[in-house]
């Protein structure tokens, strides 16, 4: 039979499941298959807390979104690619820089996934990480603040979609591409000769562990495959990284079907110790390089941007011994690597079974030249030497794993949209529960962790369909939770999340809630146009620049008459917030300001540009009630003409 043939058939083939499963989706017995008292497990009472920050990536919106877990509340939402109007990120003067690229401003980017970081391989609450997919970007949240701290751009790359996951103590955050390109020299050449010219790149990031800061450490060039996820080993696979990839038929065109031709393509294993070490002894080259590195300061309240200029490649060549690819079948999505470090679990979409790697078996292959061919050069491992098991008929579209404290895996099923529950060590199949619909990314607490919390799961699904009373179009983004605490899975809430959520990592409250910042101290605040009291407010003037040094406090702007501006000034706003309450925010908005308003917290100092193109006299007032006489917290710009 023809291969290729075949491979077509079976892709058509789960594509018409998917529409089966689609269309019978009605939410048949959703409600019996609720127990009596999953009300009771998610009620928190008013007035008090959640067990859990549940952090989920925002998808296409940018953003990173915040949610307390049993309830399903929303907490927050903190900008990270994508400018917010809430609080003036990217269009207030200070945070400006943060979406800053080689590019220039680039407002937008698609977040899938989230990394909390680690120490020991347990969550240290201190920050999370988080990948843009489109204009190839890692950024750092800071969880003192919730505030986006730094994004770093990823050059060499394209589609930065096996990111940012992390090793045990937070050494790197990596990047690889999703999509190949031509790398270095020149870059315009016929997209058919992709065989020829299209590599791909892992980046490693170093994060400086007490400060936070990431730099690239070096970038390793690879064959030119479609890098998907990521994860870091852990215990006795500390040294090692694994990358699912997919295309290892090198299609450039319809990979719907050109991409799905080979029954199995790989997992990539990188020995980052090595690589570590060989980036030391001088093996790789520093190339040229253009990309953004944006960091907010949170004692000058600013953020600045640098364009860097090269970076350290490593080309595998010269590097034995380096990376390894593990046959998987069949378009390997997530690569999910369990608490204790031994198993590796591969999901291939296409495939009907789910292959469970033993690092133990791998690094015996590697010892023994257990090798069954070569893949661009580099030593491929025979897959019977290094499988531990295959969980038999787990059903249909593995995506994404997970891992309770009791050794047992999670696996999300997009086609027959569902969860299967396993054992790890015998590759049973123990229980299964459908999702409403369509399920991607599963979380469950703790579960990429050396010791996950265990006792919910959230499922991601990717349609929303009858879940919620319908808005038109476009409908909520749909999770569910489910009690995983007794032998079976049980679902206990929907809950809508602001979309499209992909990955999800959660964390017990008590890790992050008291090192939260109430208020930034007014005499800290160094932001170079502060004035750190109605003393020092001042309107100064450069040419047609002006700056207007203005206090806000409980209840007034100052100043907040404002005269002698010329149409055609540029004028900057820098508010300062005086008050030292928690909770006491202020805004400021004027009329026609080409820009957004600005949301300063207590002790900070936030600027909003205004081009003063007409004549006249325009209010400004804070946007945030902030007392009784909140509404009276206004005043007025008078422009004239030049
Ligand atoms: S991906 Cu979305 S369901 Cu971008 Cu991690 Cu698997
Ligand atoms: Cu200040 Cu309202």
């Amino acid at each position: 039979m023809n291969p290729n043939s075949n491979r077509f058939l079976s892709a058509l083939a789960i594509t018409a499941i998917a529409a089966v499963s689609l269309n019978s989706c009605k939410p048949k017995g959703a409600e019996a298959a609720i127990s009596g008292d999953a009300a009771s497990k998610v009620y928190v009472a008013p007035g008090k807390y959640d067990e859990f920050y549940d952090f989920v990536s925002g998808g296409f919106n940018g953003q990173m979104s915040v949610y307390g877990i049993p309830s399903g509340r929303l907490l927050r939402i903190i900008p990270v690619f994508s400018t917010f109007a809430e609080n003036g990120y990217g269009f207030s003067e200070e945070t400006k820089p943060m979406l800053n690229t080689s590019h220039g401003f680039v407002p937008w980017d698609d977040l899938h996934h989230i990394a909390l970081s680690t120490t020991n391989g347990e969550h240290d609450g201190r920050w999370v990480f988080a990948n843009g997919n489109n204009t190839p970007r890692i950024a750092r949240v800071d969880l003192k603040s919730f505030r986006t701290a730094e994004i770093i751009e990823i050059p060499n790359s394209a589609g930065n979609h096996s990111s940012p996951f992390i090793t045990e103590n937070t050494e790197y955050t990596v990047a690889g591409t999703r999509f190949s390109i031509p790398i270095q020299g020149n870059p315009d050449v016929p997209i058919n000769t992709y065989k020829q010219n299209f590599k791909g790149t892992i980046s490693f990031v170093k994060v400086d562990s007490s400060t936070g800061h990431m730099n690239i450490a070096f970038q390793i060039l690879t064959p030119g495959v479609n890098f998907d996820l990521s994860r870091a080993g852990k215990g006795k696979s500390h040294d090692w990284f694994f990358f699912s990839c997919y295309n290892s038929e090198k299609a450039n065109t319809l990979l719907e079907v050109n991409a799905s031709a080979k029954d199995k393509d790989f997992i990539m294993a990188v020995n980052w110790k090595k690589a570590e070490q060989y980036a030391k002894a001088g093996k790789g080259k520093m190339v040229p390089a253009e990309y953004a590195h944006n960091i907010y300061d949170e004692v000058k309240h600013q953020a600045t941007s640098t364009i860097e200029k090269q970076v350290l490649m490593l080309d595998p060549k010269d590097c034995p011994d380096m990376i390894y690819f593990i046959p998987c079948p069949k378009s390997p999505h997530g690569t999910d690597v369990d608490p204790t470090g031994e198993y590796i679990v591969g999901s291939g979409k296409l495939a009907a079974l789910i292959p469970v790697f033993s690092f133990t078996k791998i690094q015996q292959a590697i010892a023994n030249k257990t090798f069954d061919g070569t893949f661009d050069g580099f030593p491929i491992l025979k897959y019977e030497a290094v499988l531990h098991g295959e969980v038999q008929k787990p059903g249909l579209g593995p995506l994404h794993t997970e891992f309770d404290n009791n050794g047992n895996a999670y696996t999300s099923m997009f086609v027959s949209s569902e969860i299967v529950k396993w054992n790890i060590k015998d590759v049973k199949v123990l229980d299964r529960v459908p999702t409403y619909y369509s399920i991607g990314h599963l979380s469950v607490m703790g579960g990429p962790t050396r010791k996950p919390y265990g006792k919910y799961m959230i499922a991601y699904n990717k349609i929303t369909k009858d879940r919620y009373l319908p808005t038109g179009p476009e409908l909520a983004q749909s999770a569910q939770l489910y009690d995983i605490s007794g032998d079976k899975m049980k679902m206990i809430l929907d809950f809508p999340t602001v979309g499209e959520p992909h990955y999800a990592e959660a964390i017990p409250a008590e890790k992050i809630r008291n090192n939260s910042i109430k208020i930034y101290k007014i005499e800290e605040n160094q932001n170079p146009y502060a004035a750190k009291g109605e003393a020092q407010t001042k309107v100064t003037r450069n040419g047609n620049e002006v700056h207007v040094y203005m206090t806000a406090i409980r209840s007034h702007l100052t100043p907040d008459n404002i005269e002698g501006i010329q149409q055609g000034d540029v004028v900057y706003f820098h508010v300062t917030n005086l008050e030292q309450d928690w909770d006491v925010p202020h805004g400021f908005a004027i009329k026609n300001a080409n820009n957004a308003e600005i949301l300063i917290m207590p002790g900070e100092t936030q600027t909003l540009k205004y081009i003063a193109d007409k004549v006249g006299i325009f209010p400004f007032y804070c946007t945030d009630f902030c007392s009784a006489l909140h509404q009276e917290m206004q005043g007025y710009l008078r422009v004239s003409p030049k």
